[in-house]
């Protein structure tokens, strides 16, 4: 780990210096960051990432914001925990702000603490307790010669918030919509209900689509979480489309495979599966008395990526019935570096275009 002081290439000394490792989870990046921020202040990791968004938000955007990276970039803060009963704190950061919770960046962070020996590894199963701003997150890292196989994590409790909701949304008329949530409120709708087919070449409608939903959501019918308001607001549109027949992973019948095509505020598509999403679609679906438990459900992503999902028992979310989910899904190191903030460079927080 570089220390703060570290002087630039040119002698100057460096406003900021962060030490990372970047990963991927089924296509999607989490830049691992695990040393340059220090202590975030709060009890507790919900509290840290309303200090973050509050105080310390240019970070994230250095980190997720071009030129150091993109308009999908997406990646995940090291944290000492805040309870005693986890290994790590995590706070998920992404270009469109600080999640709850993150599936794809679980699995990567899971990932690069056992392949970086981040947390004491056992084979063939270590077990990596997060304290994440939604809950404690436990991910069970399959590992065979010191390399994470493949991460099943079981999640925060996920629920149904409403079934078959409308909204209006001007250019679009009426939409209906299940609003579930899996870390993250997801509005979920099948694409053929716009349509739309299940094709990138048509990406740029599902986005604008996608977008405007959420936004009319955010409007008209925003949703709060009963237990932690803190997390509200609908920033992800899940439009489905059925799994393509016979290609159901191991062990899931074809009832159970679905694609996904996955809106995310400011604009872009997950390259994941999305594990909130992927949870929050099981509970959707075991509302609608479609998935039962300890089945397996395999969830696609628009670039052809799996997750395999499970329900494996209930509980209660406030006044909502709820369900525990587990997401499983492998993640690759990509890189390892130091990403710099020169004191003359005159874009501090990174930009979008
Ligand atoms: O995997 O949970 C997820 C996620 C959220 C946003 C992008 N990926």
């Amino acid at each position: 780990m570089l220390p703060h002081s570290l002087k630039g290439v040119g002698g100057t000394p460096l406003a900021r210096c962060f030490s990372a490792v970047d990963s991927h989870t089924e296509g999607m990046p989490t830049r691992v960051v695990t040393g340059g921020v220090g202590p975030i202040p709060g009890d507790t990791m919900a509290a840290r990432r309303l200090h973050f968004v509050e105080h310390l938000d240019h970070i994230r955007r250095l980190l997720v914001n071009e030129p150091r990276g993109h308009a999908a970039m997406s990646g995940a803060i090291l944290q000492p925990p805040t309870r005693t009963d986890a290994d790590w704190g995590v706070l998920f950061i992404e270009v469109s702000g600080c999640l709850p919770m993150c599936g794809h960046g679980t699995i990567g962070v899971a990932t690069v603490l056992v392949e970086t020996g981040m947390v004491e590894v056992t084979e063939s199963v270590t077990t990596v307790r997060l304290d994440a701003p939604a809950g404690l997150v436990e991910a069970q890292v399959a590992v065979r010669d010191g390399r994470a196989e493949h991460v099943t994590l079981r999640n925060v409790p996920s629920y149904a918030a409403e079934l078959d909701a409308t909204v209006r949304v001007p250019g679009i008329g009426e939409v209906r919509y299940d609003m579930a949530y899996g870390g993250n409120f997801y509005a979920i709708t099948p694409l053929e209900r716009l349509g739309l087919p299940f094709s990138r070449e048509r990406k740029g409608e599902i986005l604008a689509a996608g977008l405007a939903i959420m936004g009319e959501i955010n409007r008209q019918r925003r949703p709060v979480h009963p237990e932690e308001a803190g997390i509200s607001g609908c920033h992800h549109v899940q439009f489905t489309a059925p799994g393509e027949p016979g290609r159901g992973g191991p062990g899931a019948p074809d009832g159970s495979h679905s694609r996904n095509a996955m809106v995310i505020h400011p604009g872009w598509f997950d390259r994941s599966p999305c594990g909130t999403g992927t949870s929050a679609r099981m509970a959707q679906l075991h509302a609608r008395g479609e998935l039962p438990l300890h089945q397996d459900f395999v969830n696609e992503s628009f670039i052809g990526t799996r997750f395999t999902g499970r329900l494996t028992g209930t509980t209660r979310v406030g006044e909502h019935e709820a369900v525990v989910p587990t997401v499983t899904g492998r993640a690759w190191i990509t890189g390892m570096g130091q990403y710099l903030l020169d004191p003359a460079d005159p874009f501090p927080a990174g930009f979008t275009l």
